[in-house]
C-alpha cells in the first residue's frame, strides 16, 4: 500500500464537552442539556452549562495548540448552534465556527470538522429523533449548509463521530443521551445515523467541495476470554454488536446476518426499517476512515446476557476508565480493517486515557498518560512499517473536560482545567507529546 511520508498530529474535542455557553448567540438545548437534568444521570450531577468556557476562551486553547505543535485540529459543531427548530438556521451560531476556523489559519493548524457527536437536538428528539427516518434528512439540511458556510476552509470533514455508541449505548444501554434501554430502537438508531452519513457524502460530492470526507468510528478488537468453543461464540456477537454492524454497511456487505438473527430474536425487530436502496446510499465510498482507539474488549460467554457475552478477565494494567492499556493490539486491528473492508487512510481521530494526575506545586505529573501516548504511537509507526497507512493521530483531548455521564469525574486532558478559575495548566504528557512530535515530523 502507497503512503505519502506527511503524517497528522492533533488533538480532538467535542462541542457539548469544552464550549458551555449553552443559551448563547441563539443555541437551543441538546438531548445532552436534557439529559444533564435527569436525577442521576451524570455523576455529580454535573453537565456541560460552562464545560471549559471555550466558547469565550477559544483563542487561549487554539494558542495552547500551536504551542503544542500540532498541525491539525479536529473539534464538533454543535448541531444545536445551528439549526434552533426544524429548517430554522441560526447564522450568529455559524459564526463561532467561523471564528475558530480563522484563528486556526493564524496559526496554519488545518481544522478536522466533525458534524455530529452526540449532541442532537432537543426539537430533533421532540419529534422522534433517530428513531425516525426524517432525521436524516434534518441531518443532511445540516451537512449541507455547513458544507455551504465553512466547506472553503474545511480540508476534512467527519460525518459522524462512533455511530455505536450514538445508537447502542444511547437506546439501548441507556448510558448516554437520550438514555434508552430499547434495543429496537437502538437498531432503528443506528439506521437512520448510518443513513444520513451516506447522505451527507453524497451532498459533499455533489456540491463538489475540495476537501476529504469520512467517519469516526470505535471499534475494539475483540478476543476471547479461553480458547473454548462458548467464548468464540461470545466474541462472535460481541464482534458483530460492536464493529461488523457498523464495518460491514459502510463498506458494501450490509449488515451482518448472524448478529442480525441475534438482535431480532432478542427484541422481536421486523427489520421493516431497513428500505431496498439504504444499503448503496450507506456504502457510497468515503476518502477516508477514522478510528478511536482507546482498548480491547475481552468476552466470556454467558447465555443468561442479552447478546451472551459479559466482559472477561485480563490482568493488564487500566486506566480511570477500567479499559485495558493494551497499545499492541491496534495491530490487530488495523490488519483486519485492511483484510477484510479497505485500503482507504485510516487516522486515529481519538486515543488517550483517563488517569489521575499527580498536582504538585503548580505542574501536573501525569506520566502514565504521557506513556500511554507514546506507546500507541510507537505502535503505529510499527503499523506504518508494515504498510498498513495511517495518516495521523489526534490525541484525546486537550484539556480535561466533561466525560458525559462521568462529569467532570475523568480527566482525559493533556492540559489540566480548573474548574473553579477555567485555569489551563499543560501537564507532563503535553510537553512529552510535543516532544515526540518535534522528533518525529514523519511517523516511520
Ligand atoms: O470523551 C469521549 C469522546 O466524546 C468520544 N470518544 C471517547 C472519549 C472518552 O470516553
Amino acid at each position: 500500500m502507497k503512503r505519502d511520508k506527511s503524517f497528522v498530529y492533533g488533538v480532538a474535542t467535542a462541542a457539548y464537552q469544552i464550549e458551555g455557553a449553552i443559551s448563547e448567540d441563539g443555541r437551543v438545548p441538546s438531548v445532552w442539556d436534557t439529559y444533564c437534568t435527569m436525577p442521576g444521570r451524570i455523576y455529580n450531577g454535573d453537565s456541560g452549562d460552562i464545560a471549559c468556557d471555550h466558547y469565550h476562551r477559544y483563542k487561549e486553547d487554539i494558542a495552547l495548540m500551536a504551542e503544542l505543535g500540532v498541525n491539525s485540529y479536529r473539534f464538533s459543531i454543535a448541531w444545536s448552534r445551528i439549526y434552533s427548530a426544524k429548517g430554522v438556521y441560526n447564522e450568529n451560531g455559524m459564526r463561532f465556527y467561523r471564528d475558530i476556523l480563522a484563528e486556526l489559519k493564524k496559526y496554519n493548524i488545518a481544522p478536522s470538522v466533525t458534524l455530529y457527536h452526540f449532541d442532537l437536538p432537543q426539537w430533533a428528539q421532540d419529534l422522534g429523533g433517530w428513531e425516525n427516518r426524517e432525521c436524516a434528512e434534518w441531518y443532511n439540511e445540516y451537512a449541507r449548509k455547513c458544507f455551504d458556510e465553512l466547506g472553503a476552509d474545511v480540508p476534512m470533514w467527519i460525518t459522524h463521530n462512533e455511530p455505536w455508541c450514538a445508537s447502542f449505548l444511547s437506546y439501548m444501554e441507556g448510558t448516554l443521551a437520550p438514555g434508552y434501554t430499547n434495543m429496537e430502537k437502538a437498531l432503528k438508531a443506528a439506521h437512520h445515523q448510518l443513513l444520513s452519513h451516506g447522505m451527507a457524502i453524497k451532498s459533499f460530492r455533489e456540491m463538489g467541495l475540495p476537501g476529504q470526507i469520512g467517519i469516526t468510528l470505535n471499534p475494539a478488537p475483540i478476543y476471547a476470554e479461553s480458547g473454548s468453543f462458548r467464548d468464540d461464540i461470545a466474541r462472535t456477537a460481541q464482534d458483530g454488536y460492536r464493529n461488523r454492524w457498523f464495518f460491514d454497511p459502510l463498506f458494501g456487505k450490509g449488515y451482518p446476518r448472524d448478529i442480525a438473527m441475534l438482535f431480532a430474536a432478542r427484541c422481536g425487530t421486523s427489520f421493516d426499517f431497513i428500505q431496498v436502496g439504504d444499503s448503496d446510499v450507506i456504502s457510497t465510498p468515503i476518502d477516508f476512515l477514522g478510528l478511536n482507539f482507546y482498548s480491547h474488549t475481552v468476552v466470556r460467554y454467558r447465555s443468561s446476557c442479552y447478546l451472551l457475552n459479559e466482559d472477561g478477565h485480563t490482568d493488564l494494567p487500566k486506566t480511570d476508565m477500567g479499559w485495558d492499556i493494551c497499545p499492541e493490539t491496534l495491530v490487530d486491528l488495523i490488519q483486519r480493517i485492511r483484510l477484510d473492508y479497505t485500503d482507504i487512510p485510516i487516522y486515529i481521530t481519538e486515543n488517550g486515557c483517563a488517569l489521575k494526575d499527580c498536582v504538585e506545586d503548580g505542574a501536573i505529573h501525569d506520566s502514565e498518560r504521557a506513556d500511554y501516548i507514546l506507546r500507541h504511537l510507537e505502535t503505529i509507526r510499527n503499523i506504518n512499517r508494515k504498510g498498513l497507512n495511517i495518516k495521523g493521530y489526534y490525541c484525546w483531548t486537550l484539556m480535561d473536560n466533561f466525560e458525559w455521564a462521568c462529569g467532570y469525574g475523568k480527566r482525559f486532558g493533556l492540559v489540566y482545567v480548573d474548574y473553579e478559575t477555567q485555569q489551563r495548566i499543560p501537564k507532563d504528557s503535553f510537553y512529552a507529546y510535543k516532544g515526540y512530535i518535534e522528533k518525529n515530523p514523519d511517523i516511520c
